[in-house]
């Protein structure tokens, strides 16, 4: 949709033409080599066995360079490929191989003789060893009711779901800019450094603090060596090479991946190599929910940038295709989930790693600069939803980004997302931050804060489907999907309560319920995890890790800040349900429970007169004060129950709502719900208004936050907001003015994040219908972006039926 693509650069474009419409393929190599070390090395400390297996991936993987590129090395084969974390759930292995080339959400090929290898090799080793096994086996009986099916744990249930068996951390940013200044070799001489200081007596020493650093050095000379693998083949292809100017090319790059990330970038170009390598490498490393994200990259490429442009070295040209060539990189490399529960999270081949433009500076200037507006042009003319491009936007923001970041918005991607600074830096404040780590955050995941050096919890968290609880309320703690399974508690027959008090009472009862079962989960998760999985780059890059010794996936780091979160999915599907049973079942006495509960059995159907009156009943996202306040009370009880108890876990567990795609799974596990949804269907997303329900304007939406956030509460992290507006409202430049105004509003009101499709809904009813023609079109999702064509019918239904805005 209305990209004004820049063809004057077409490297790049050739690339993305090659690989866009390739089905993704399943790379082994560093599920093989990874297996193989650490088949060898059982007994010794995580950490080590981990740097000696990232070692022997280094060793022996294929490396890549392809034949347009400017930026060296991709971690697997050549179009679109995903790659495999047996050590997380290879347990699903057999299953994935075979389930994989068909599965509706992101299919997968892979050869016969990888799925042999994967079969034979791979697999055998880690059936009874995997983290996924491990966690279904250490839940208590009653929380593994809620989790998984008991009678079959490889089957999410999707109440209180747990995350961590389909990623070994969640969204996270390393510190590139330690590795562009000072390179990698900096960390190996500090580790060398601590070896040799070693007291050769000391039990500890000799073994945890000894096995650590040489963990660090193992892992860092690993990723040096596999860079300069890449300089031998840039060689290698030079020396073949008959067109002059890719021969120099390929010297220019053989050259840069002799030097970088060992040694300090010396200018733009290596600052992109090393940080490529190291976020390559990421991959290769770690199973991150929604991948490693790239941090502030106008803030930590800016030095080298204005350097070499003042030395004449380099042109804004050179800089957008060098981006260019970083983000079809980016777009090859597919984030493979293999468990079913993985896939319907990630929908649509989805990872976003984050490019954070914008902000403030560590002393709370505004952080804007030349390379921030390339960012943004390089997101209207390349036509791909990578990067994830996120904008920062505080109240002093300079009105040229506004606009073109608002006019960005308008090309129609969804790009970029935006972060609020005014909600995002007195939070992490009031978390224990300092001053200049709270203003240097970068975005993260979907919608998320890190602060690299600061943060220590990677542990991904529950995900809780509060209709589930409600659901529960209206069928005395079972649900119709599971028949007479008494899953939750038995809170009595709803038909007989007589007030309102009495009702909610009851919800209360299941939610607070369904809270414990998530808070003991994540308690199970916190320590368990350290002993599945280790993470010696991450660790080489944080400096809270690095001066514990520990870990970074160790359950406590000393001197660490612990971010974690839980997360309320559906919450308008649940409010307005709410505001249906207190308005019309027990004030205005319209209906009566029992109608309502035979309606909601029937599935609604033929049942007109009922529906109308749902339909006009209070709506979250329509600034009614009668949604909002009940909104606000559930988002109250949330902050209540973990300012309690996520002290006894030693961590902060925050309340969150940011669903992926998970709310179409989420939905499939609920029937028809009291505000009129129809059974198996989405969930409301994020803290968006349900599905058609917020007819008053997008503003509305806005209050509705406003009003139903507890700001007095630190316990609260992100809510995700997707609006969508046609782009006949966005039009021109007053349609920018509007927007900009909008987004001034919702920086004022201090919502977290917000993102927006430009689309109208025929073009979406049109794409689904003829997906030949529409194979380019982006859609934003819950925080990221993808092609409207790779996600499945139900994913797609719903994006059609969020409410399209042609006011403000
Ligand atoms: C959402 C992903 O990893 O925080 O951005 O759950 S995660």
């Amino acid at each position: 949709a209305g990209k004004k693509v820049n063809f004057s650069r077409p490297r790049a474009y050739g690339i993305l033409q090659e690989i866009i419409t390739k089905k993704p393929i399943i790379d082994v190599e560093r599920a093989k080599y990874f297996t193989e070390s650490m088949m060898e090395t059982e007994g010794e400390a995580l950490i080590l066995r981990w740097a000696k297996a990232m070692r022997h991936v280094a060793e022996n993987c294929t490396v890549y360079i392809d034949d347009k590129q400017l930026i060296a090395g991709r971690v697997g084969c050549e179009g679109r490929y995903g790659i495999l974390y047996p050590e997380l759930d290879g347990d699903f292995l057999d299953l994935a191989i075979e389930a994989l080339p068909s599965r509706v959400e992101s299919p997968f090929e892979i050869s016969d003789s990888d799925a042999k290898i994967v079969i034979n090799d791979i697999a055998p080793y880690w059936k009874g060893k995997t983290y996924h096994e491990a966690l279904a086996n250490a839940l208590p009986k009653e929380t593994l009711r809620y989790t998984f099916d008991p009678s079959d744990p490889m089957k999410s249930r999707f109440i209180v779901n747990e995350t961590s068996s389909f990623r070994s951390s969640i969204q996270w940013v390393h510190d590139y800019e330690k590795v562009l200044q000072k390179g990698l070799k900096s960390i190996i001489e500090l580790a060398e450094s601590k070896l040799a200081e070693l007291d050769p007596m000391s039990p500890v020493d000799q073994t945890d603090r000894k096995s650590f650093y040489e963990a660090i050095i193992i892992d860092c000379q690993a990723i040096i060596h596999w860079a300069k693998r890449h300089a031998v083949l840039a060689r290698e292809k030079a020396a073949a090479e008959s067109d002059p100017q890719r021969k120099q090319e390929l010297i220019d790059m053989a050259e840069r991946c002799e030097w970088v990330p060992e040694n300090p970038a010396r200018d733009f170009r290596e600052a992109v190599q090393s940080q490529w390598f190291i976020q390559m490498w990421s991959r290769v490393e770690q199973k991150t929910g929604t991948i490693i994200s790239n941090g502030r990259m106008d803030q930590y490429f800016y030095p080298y940038y204005q350097k070499d442009i003042e030395a004449g070295k380099l042109t804004d040209d050179d800089v957008l295709e060098l981006f260019e060539c970083m983000w079809v990189g980016m777009a090859q490399f597919i984030d493979l989930y293999i468990s079913p529960t993985g896939g319907a999270f990630n929908e649509g081949y989805a990872h976003w790693e984050a490019v954070t433009i914008g902000g403030q500076t560590k002393d709370g200037r505004d952080a804007t600069n030349d390379l921030t507006y390339l960012f943004l042009q390089s997101k209207r003319e390349f036509p791909l939803h990578y990067p994830d491009l996120a904008a920062r936007i505080h109240s002093r923001a300079p009105e040229r980004y506004l606009f073109e970041v608002a006019e960005t918005i308008k090309e129609g991607s969804g790009f970029p997302k935006l972060i609020n600074d005014e909600e995002v830096i007195p939070l992490n404040l009031a978390k224990g931050a300092k001053l200049e780590d709270a203003y240097d955050y970068a975005v993260s995941g979907c919608s998320e804060s890190r602060m690299p050096n600061v943060e220590t919890y990677t542990s991904p968290c529950a995900y809780i489907n509060f209709p589930a609880a409600l659901e529960m309320t209206m069928y005395n703690g079972k649900m119709r999907l599971h028949g007479d399974e008494q899953i939750g508690l038995q809170t009595g027959d709803p038909r007989e309560f007589k007030t309102w008090d009495e009702f909610y009472n009851a919800y209360m009862t299941q939610q607070m319920s369904f809270l414990k079962h998530a808070f003991i989960q994540q308690h199970t998760i916190n320590n368990l995890r350290q002993n599945h999985f280790a993470w010696p780059l991450g660790t080489a890059l944080n400096d809270t890790a690095m001066k514990a010794e520990l870990d970074l996936h160790t359950t406590h780091i000393p001197g660490g800040i612990d971010l974690g979160y839980f997360e309320l999915m559906g919450y308008g599907t649940l409010v307005d349900s709410l505001c249906v049973i207190k308005k019309l079942v027990f004030e205005d006495k319209k209906i009566s429970m029992d109608t309502l509960i035979k309606a909601m059995e029937n599935n609604f159907e033929k049942n007109d007169v009922l529906c109308k009156l749902i339909e006009n009943a209070p709506k979250f996202g329509t600034n009614d004060p009668y949604a909002d306040s009940i909104a606000k009370e559930i988002d109250r009880t949330c902050l209540e129950f973990t300012r309690k108890y996520s002290k006894q876990l030693g961590i902060h567990l925050d309340l969150r709502l940011v669903p992926f795609t998970s709310h179409v799974p989420f939905g499939k596990v609920v029937s028809a719900t009291p505000n009129g949804r129809k059974q198996f269907t989405p969930l409301s997303d994020g803290a968006s208004a349900s599905q058609g329900c917020d007819a008053k304007g997008p503003t509305a939406v806005l209050v509705s936050n406003y009003n139903s956030k507890n700001y007095d509460y630190r316990e609260r992290a992100s809510r995700l907001l997707n609006i969508k507006f046609s782009p006949v409202t966005m039009a021109g430049e007053e349609g920018t003015e509007k927007l900009v105004n909008f987004i001034k509003t919702w920086c004022d009101l201090k919502l977290w994040h917000i993102q927006f499709n430009v689309l109208n809904q025929s073009t979406l009813v049109a794409a689904k219908k003829d997906p030949e023609k529409y194979k380019g079109l982006i859609v934003r999702i819950a925080g990221y972006s993808a092609y409207f064509t790779d996600l499945s019918p139900d994913l797609q239904d719903d994006l059609i039926a969020r409410a399209e805005h042609t006011t403000v």
